[in-house]
């Protein structure tokens, strides 16, 4: 299937590239292609892997490491990674993305900043020029609940829509993330509410200037825009081909 085998080519190529011998403490991110990170470097061997520490950036990839056989480790013993790579649900010509499609940004941009190198792995879907062309959902952000309300009325003030607007993609609006297979909200691994929040497309040209308007606003935890921390990307391509931008 074109999309998995692209996420496992991207996979492959990335930590072909930056999970070499000398990498030791090394945090793995969250979502449906991070599992192919994970299948090559235990494809390194058990023996260059047992001197090696695996940090998790949530509950999905902290079972991926334990049923993988690997080390774990906590970012309370590791505050410094030698390598960290994740997904990513949209990329830009700048190499800043939308994340959190998993609900997991909180505990991925921690360990993306705590590593020397963090890289993004994805299918072409996510390999974009401006944030929100293709990841028309909205950005997702992290709230408390007690202040959940208040954040999307401070939201709504600053530009997203609370009802269809052709300026934004995808005409979708500002929203409280439901659960499918749960009642009432998606509830994070550190216990918050998630809010996905699109912008019109001139506002998602300046990503930083958004999540710095974002993250002041009080009750956000965090928000899924990770500006200025990728080494590099990696693309699988529908013809079997790896982009690699940087
Ligand atoms: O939630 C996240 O940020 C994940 O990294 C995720 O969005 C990437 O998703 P995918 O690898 O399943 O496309």
């Amino acid at each position: 299937e074109p999309i998995e085998k692209a996420k496992r080519l991207a996979a492959f190529a990335a930590v072909d590239k930056f999970v070499g011998k000398d990498c030791k403490i090394i945090g793995i991110g969250s979502g449906s292609t991070v599992p192919y990170v994970v299948e090559r470097i235990q494809s390194q061997g058990a023996e260059v892997n047992k001197d090696r520490i695996f940090l998790p950036t949530g509950f999905q990839s902290k079972e991926l490491i334990i049923q993988a056989g690997l080390n774990l480790g906590d970012v309370d013993q590791h505050v410094r990674l030698d390598v960290t790579i994740d997904g990513a649900d949209e990329v830009d010509s700048d190499l800043n993305a939308i994340k959190g499609g998993g609900a997991c940004q909180l505990r991925e941009k921690v360990l993306a900043e705590a590593a020397d190198t963090w890289v993004m792995v994805a299918d072409y879907r996510k390999n974009g020029t401006v944030l929100g062309e293709n990841w028309t959902q909205g950005i997702p952000i992290e709230v408390a609940p007690f202040a959940y309300a208040k954040v999307m009325y401070d939201l709504s003030r600053l530009g997203s829509p609370i009802k269809s607007d052709p300026s934004v993609s995808g005409g979708k609006i500002l929203t409280l993330r439901m659960g499918k297979a749960k009642a009432g909200p998606v509830v994070s691994d550190n216990g918050n509410f998630i809010v996905d929040a699109p912008f019109p497309r001139e506002m998602m040209k300046d990503p930083k200037g958004l999540l710095t308007k974002i993250k002041l606003m009080t009750g956000v935890v965090e928000v899924g825009l990770f500006c200025g921390l990728a080494k590099a990307a990696y693309f699988g391509n529908e013809d079997g081909s790896v982009t690699a931008r940087w």
